[in-house]
């Protein structure tokens, strides 16, 4: 039904097939009125793959499925059951990693270092944690029988599209759920993988269902009756429009959006530590991270030797080709986030901040953006405000500890921060001020199972990760 694109060759791991369907109570189906769309690798611009779209109906039928899943099979298994497939799923993910790896820095571009050595540790971590927590539930601290909220529509963003398909279902799952989840549209190879991942664990058909498509999708999903919880982790102004959606209605909701975090070095840091942690916070999956360290605060003293530094470490950055494992720095994930981050960087330069790059080379084909910094930057301008969401810095300076907590605050956003010093005291001064969910210490986008995730203000509401995920799957 869909017109076959050839698959690529190169990859001798991973067998992508021309053309994927969707995936409903335990198969893969077309879609009813046939729609696709084109998955692309963002590094080549190559088509990798047509994708089914799915309409109203086919949602209707992945509910229809995760309620009968939810009700006959899932719901009234016991903990302990569900747990064995649990961690036959993390099983198989770990097993079938390098092809995983290789498939999402084909769909997303980011580099095989990190999908191999940071995305899917944590992918199979997220599920053997939340597989333990199965059969323990009511020793959870929720009360005597916390009970599954039933259906949980999931809607995901293209940054981590395997790790937030396993932030989501790991614990949706663990609590007694069934999941209807929609990857992002740019990056749904690796969770139809995910797919046929369930088939091998033989889990119950309609306990995962996937539906790939754009924004109309996710909104027939969230939106659709028979869903009992809605997860989002995604744009603000998306989430915005989910809330609306969802209120006046029974559904739960947990979102996870933007963030403009804030990484501080004091004057007693040990520069070449912070440094490091300045390019892993920003520079990590092309700074596609919603929890990025995207503004530097460096106090004025030692500001021109951290700067110094920094660009020093930046010129040795590698930016190219994802599956190269010299590659530091890979593609941007589409067009359209190219553009914006194109856009916005250009407004930093027209509103008087300078703007400088190391020299490099990028591809011919592709989207690339090279690893910026601008310094000079104050509070006025946007790209000390908006979220950039690529491999672009903000810098600021500060006097001292109380300003660089004002300005640290001084953001719609509240998901994480850092902070670099050598003073344990310092450390739990500043912690304690910063209003944001997460504060790393002398590391940056350090991730665990065990640990609560989520925002402040304008960055969402819920946790996922640890005992509070659960929290959001459960009715206490
Ligand atoms: O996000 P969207 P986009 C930020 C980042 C980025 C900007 C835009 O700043 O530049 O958002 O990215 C689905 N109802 N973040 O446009 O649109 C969509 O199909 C239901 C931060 O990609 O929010 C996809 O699956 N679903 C962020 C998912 O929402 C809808 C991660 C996210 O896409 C929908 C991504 C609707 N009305 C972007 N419209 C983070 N916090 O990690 C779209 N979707």
């Amino acid at each position: 039904m869909f017109e076959y694109a050839p698959a690529p060759e190169s990859r001798s791991v991973v067998d992508i097939r021309p053309s994927y369907g969707l995936f409903v109570d335990g198969t893969f189906v077309d879609p009813s009125d046939g729609g696709s769309f084109k998955s692309v690798n963002p590094a080549s611009e190559e088509v990798l793959a047509e994708i089914a779209e799915a309409g109203g109906e086919d949602v209707d039928r992945a509910v229809r499925a995760a309620r009968t899943a939810y009700e006959k099979v899932w719901g009234p298994m016991p903990g302990r059951d569900r747990a064995k497939y649990l961690f036959r799923i993390a099983r198989i993910v770990q097993e079938r990693s390098r092809e995983l790896a290789v498939l999402e820095s084909l769909d997303n571009g980011k580099p095989i270092r990190e999908s191999r050595d940071v995305d899917l540790p944590l992918v199979a971590a997220h599920f053997f944690y939340y597989a333990g927590w199965a059969d323990k539930l009511e020793h959870a601290g929720f009360g005597a029988n916390p009970r599954p909220l039933g259906v949980a529509a999931q809607v995901i963003p293209w940054n981590f599209p395997l790790l937030m398909l396993a932030w989501k279902i790991a614990p949706a799952l663990a609590a007694g759920n069934t999941v209807v989840l929609k990857p992002a549209e740019t990056t749904p190879l690796t969770a139809l993988l995910f797919a046929e991942i369930c088939q091998q664990a033989d889990l119950p058909a309609g306990v995962v269902n996937i539906v790939t498509g754009a924004g109309d999708t996710g909104r027939a999903l969230v939106e659709h009756p028979g869903v009992d919880k809605v997860a989002f982790t995604g744009s603000t102004e998306v989430g915005r429009a989910i809330a609306r959606a969802v209120a006046g209605t029974r559904k739960k909701l947990t979102l996870e959006l933007g963030g403009k975090a804030a990484n501080i070095v004091f004057d007693d840091a040990p520069v070449d530590q912070a440094v490091e942690g300045i390019v892993n916070g920003i520079f990590f999956n092309q700074g596609h991270v919603c929890c990025a360290g995207s503004r530097l605060l460096v106090q004025e003293s030692v500001a021109d030797e951290v700067l110094e530094s920094l660009k020093r470490r930046m010129a040795r950055l590698r930016v190219g080709d994802p599956l190269d494992k010299n590659t530091d720095v890979g593609a941007i994930n589409s067009a359209e986030q190219l553009a914006r981050i194109r856009e916005l960087s250009e407004v930093g330069a027209a509103e008087g901040a300078q703007r400088w790059s190391p020299p490099c080379e990028l591809p011919d084909r592709g989207f690339w953006f090279a690893p910026t910094i601008f310094t000079g930057v104050t509070q006025a301008h946007r790209i000390a405000r908006e979220e950039i969401f690529g491999p672009v810095l903000s810098v600021l300076t500060f006097r001292t500890p109380a300003e660089a907590v004002e300005k640290a605050n001084n953001t719609p956003y509240g998901l994480s921060a850092g902070i670099w010093t050598d003073k344990g005291s310092r450390i739990l001064w500043t912690a304690d001020r910063l209003r944001a969910g997460v504060v790393w210490a002398n590391t940056f986008n350090k991730f665990d199972p065990t640990s609560p995730f989520g925002g402040y203000k304008e960055s969402g509401y819920g946790r996922e990760g640890g005992r509070h995920g659960l929290e959001g799957y459960l009715n206490v």
